[in-house]
């Protein structure tokens, strides 16, 4: 196996024998098959053209590329039942364009027992340019995180066919021979698509539930059975807390669902009692003391352990063998959660392992409406600088880096943040500038349009012509793939300067690095107390 997707990546390299996350090599082939299937699907669809190809080809590379997103999905069967449906959507696709003039990947088909072997010609190390490789790469891992960010919109009924265009036209010409520079035009415009997915699941959340709300999330337990609902999957969410309402049965967040408690539609539910823990990678500790079922609705989930493995449950594109799954409902009806609550009733209440309270909800509608309040702080000098931690959590220690950030920040700076990035500094209580927090938790990784659209609107306020005149630093913490796309949709808004962390990808080739700080002043974080004085004095 190779694969240097995520930045547990080994030895920021890639990992060769088994995935860092706990990716078998096996799993990490039939991985790259699917990818390359994708891949050979696209181009397909895109030499048919039509609209009708373009969106069911678009709808299935949206599951497959979601589906090998870092902590989605460990099982080889599911994926290989993917590799299926892409290949029978493909020969279907052919057959109705009377045939295809691609090549071997829009055509190969071999028995099950030789895909093994197929896999390893087709991975990311079949292209041997070190920099093709890396701009192609980058393209795919920022179409993961568009396809992760288009599914949960298209769950809820919203739809963006150009989004689909993008992601088979993008796939498709990963197959094809490009040079540097064109590569680098496709990076741009995925940053581009990736801000498109980010509105268009923005809309899609809003427009179902509501706008976040400042809201005092508790983080204590209370005596009944819970279910603990992990991932980024709202619809899921509404379906469980619709489904569990009068059973005696409540609902707790986990990590990326913890923005949750912020809509509307989901706070008015008494039996919705708060968040439970942190960030994902604590789950094998915080799901043994949860003493109830959990839901895996997205990434991340990590290796189960023995000790919740009999009532941990994924859905979705979401898998791991062993594990039971809950199967999506035909067309838009309401998935059921039965099965899950009848087990809830049998366990235990929760085990309490913190009490108090976080505060979130500071989507754009939300701070937008306290604008003159914070224009005012700005222009009084109250707030010196609004610095954006958004992004990812993950388990290494020079994540600690973040926590410090945090803590060094004076007084008049305030955090902008969304992701479970959130999670190495929102139980710090530090405190609030005239009313208005200091860390200001926009939602979930998608909300990092929040974050852009707070931007672009203080940069109207004060009339300037540049984002980057804006006393915002940007110090993001990345890990998976969204955080790639959430990357790019900055570039493509014009942002420079940021910091990156804990480590640069191990995908950026010296090359593609050089590009990106020659072009954008990208930087690896460096020492604590030196990135708060540079940050503060806007470099
Ligand atoms: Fe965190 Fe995992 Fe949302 Fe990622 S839960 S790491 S950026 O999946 O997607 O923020
Ligand atoms: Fe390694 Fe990350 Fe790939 Fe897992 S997803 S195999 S940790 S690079």
């Amino acid at each position: 196996m190779f694969c240097f997707q995520c930045q547990e990546a080994a030895k920021n390299t890639g990992c060769t024998v088994k995935g860092v996350c706990g990716k078998e090599d096996h799993t990490a082939g039939v991985q790259d098959l699917l990818i390359y299937s994708l891949k050979g699907l696209s181009a397909v669809a895109m030499e048919a053209g039509d609209e009708e190809s373009i969106r069911s080809a678009g709808w299935q590379v949206v599951l497959g590329l979601f589906s090998t997103i870092t902590n989605a999905n460990f099982d080889d069967e599911k994926l290989k039942g993917s590799i299926r449906n892409t290949l029978s959507l493909r020969d279907r696709l052919v057959k109705k364009n009377g045939g295809t003039s691609k090549g071997d990947a829009a055509t190969w088909s071999l028995p099950e027992n030789q895909w093994t072997a197929k896999a390893a010609q087709v991975g990311v190390l079949a292209e041997e340019n070190e920099d093709v490789r890396s701009l192609k790469e980058l393209t795919i891992y920022g179409c993961k995180g568009i396809a992760a960010y288009t599914e949960h919109a298209g769950r809820l009924g919203f739809e963006d066919p150009s989004i689909y265009r993008f992601l088979l036209e993008a796939l498709d010409a990963c197959l094809e021979e490009k040079s540097a520079d064109d590569l680098v035009q496709l990076v741009l415009k995925t940053g581009e698509t990736a801000v498109s997915a980010m509105a268009l699941l923005d809309k899609a959340n809003t427009e179902t539930y509501g706008s976040p709300e400042i809201t005092k999330v508790n983080i204590g337990v209370g005596e009944n059975p819970g279910i603990l609902i992990s991932g980024h999957d709202l619809r899921d969410m509404d379906d469980l807390l619709k489904q569990t309402e009068g059973t005696g049965v409540d609902v707790y967040t986990h990590s990326e669902m913890l923005p949750a408690n912020y809509y509307p539609a989901f706070k008015k539910y008494s039996h919705f009692v708060g968040n439970y823990g942190g960030s994902w990678w604590k789950q094998d500790k915080e799901f043994a003391s949860f003493n109830g079922p959990i839901v895996m609705t997205t990434n991340c989930i990590t290796p189960v352990k023995e000790a919740y493995r009999d009532r941990i449950f994924t859905t979705g594109v979401t898998g791991y063998p062993g594990v039971k799954h809950l199967p999506e409902p035909e067309g838009r009806a309401r998935k059921d959660f039965s099965e899950v609550i009848a087990l809830a009733k049998k366990c235990d209440p929760p085990t309490e392992i913190e009490t108090g309270e976080i505060v979130g909800g500071f989507a754009h509608k939300q701070v937008i409406a306290l604008a003159d309040k914070v224009v005012e702080a700005v222009k009084s000098g109250a707030i010196k600088r609004f610095v954006v931690m958004a992004g990812c959590d993950g388990r290494q220690p020079k994540r600690s880096y973040f926590t410090e950030v945090a803590e060094a920040l004076p007084q008049d700076a305030v955090i902008l943040t969304a992701g479970c990035a959130k999670y190495r500094y929102n139980k710090l209580n530090l405190g609030d500038i005239g009313g208005i927090p200091r860390v200001l938790d926009a939602g979930q990784c998608n909300d990092s349009y929040s974050l852009a659209v707070i931007a672009l609107k203080l940069k109207e306020v004060f009339g300037l012509d540049d984002i980057n005149k804006l006393p915002i630093s940007f110090d993001l913490a990345w890990y998976e793939q969204k955080a790639v796309a959430v990357l790019l949709a900055l570039l493509h808004l014009g942002v420079k300067g940021i910091r990156l962390g804990p480590t640069l990808p191990a995908f950026l080739s010296p090359g593609v690095a050089k590009v990106l700080v020659e072009n954008f002043d990208i930087k690896p974080v460096g020492e604590v107390s030196a990135d708060v004085e540079a940050m503060m004095a806007g470099a």
